[in-house]
């Protein structure tokens, strides 16, 4: 487990962004073809997930939001276990009980995934304070999106973060949309990471489409968390290429601003880097690809095989 917490290699980071963008494709698949549940997609955003999470180390811990499938995955998380979760199974990681939204991974510091928008940022407060009061090690990462940081559980958490000293990374994922509504109609800055000033917090923001960039940002940001106790907001700019949910079919979206993102693709731009820095063929690159994808077929297949839960299981682990 610990390998994976902390591959910070570039192909490291290149492979779990296949696996998070094979695994969305997949499921986007297979409820286009009728019969399986929605999910909120992060398509676009594999560099902004894992160029954060691969910065983190085993003592930290994360709280997500809806879109966490790269969060997850980038953490270590087994797509098997996450699809059998989706689809309500016994061996999901728990145990079919929360769904896509309200997935935790105990074992890998994935505290919880809040579909109530901003609720992880209240909550990473806690989490936090909880830490700092324990003297346990490690900080608490929490992703949001730019539509949680236009609420105002945003200014009461990071306030508190910043009077009490809480060791916590904020990460804004500003990925242009909230739901069905475009980000300009909501903000009139372009920009999350300067309200951060307003209470004494420090932040930058980063191009969240570039993972070697996310990386170098979010492994500064957790040095300075670490170093002085404070909490830290990093905005990564991105975009989200697919609709807020499966069903959604971008009708509303500018094709034109669609275009110019795709042409930032965060993991077309990683295999940009690797060919010209690391010299990979394009043969290893596209085997690379077929990789995760065999992989998600892999996990799709032992979720499908997987047992529903036992009636008898309806009442336990829901509370703790
Ligand atoms: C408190 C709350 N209000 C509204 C919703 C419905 N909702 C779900 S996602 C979403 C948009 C969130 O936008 P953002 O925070 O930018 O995250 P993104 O979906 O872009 O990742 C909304 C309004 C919700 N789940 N919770
Ligand atoms: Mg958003």
């Amino acid at each position: 487990m610990e390998t994976i917490l902390t591959e910070r290699s570039p192909l490291g980071m290149h492979e779990s962004m296949l696996l998070t963008r094979a695994y969305e494709e997949k499921l986007a698949a297979l409820f286009a073809a009728g019969n399986f549940p929605m999910t909120c997609s992060s398509q676009g955003q594999e560099a902004s997930a894992v160029g954060v999470v691969r910065a983190l180390g085993p003592d930290d811990q994360i709280l997500t939001n809806h879109r966490s499938a790269g969060h997850l995955i980038a953490r270590g998380a087994d797509p098997g276990r996450m699809i059998a979760e989706v689809m309500g199974k016994a061996t999901g990681y728990c145990g079919g009980k929360s769904g896509t939204l309200h997935i935790s991974v105990k074992e890998l510091g994935v505290m919880l995934t809040s579909t109530i928008v901003g609720g992880e940022l209240s909550l990473a407060t806690g989490v936090a304070l909880s830490k700092k009061m324990l003297k346990q090690p490690g900080i608490v990462a929490c992703f949001f999106g730019d539509g949680a940081a236009c609420e105002g559980i945003f200014h009461e958490s990071l306030n508190l973060a910043s009077v009490w000293n809480l060791p916590i990374l904020y990460v804004c994922e500003n990925n242009q949309w909230q739901a069905f509504v475009h980000r300009r109609e909501t903000m009139v800055a372009d920009h999350l990471s300067p309200r951060a000033a307003s209470y004494g917090i420090a932040s930058t923001t980063v191009d969240g489409n570039d993972a070697n960039a996310v990386l170098k940002s979010a492994l500064a940001a957790v040095e300075q968390i670490r170093q002085t106790g404070q909490p830290y907001l990093l905005e990564t700019y991105t975009y989200r290429q697919k609709g807020h949910i499966s069903f959604d079919d971008q009708a509303h979206v500018d094709p034109s601003e669609l275009a110019h993102w795709l042409t930032l693709d965060p993991i077309t731009r990683m295999e940009r880097h690797l060919r010209e820095i690391a010299g990979f063929t394009t043969g290893e690159l596209a085997a690379l690809r077929t990789k995760a994808q065999e992989r998600i077929d892999a996990a799709l297949e032992f979720a499908r095989q997987s047992p529903y839960p036992d009636p008898s299981a309806l009442t336990t682990d829901v509370y703790a």
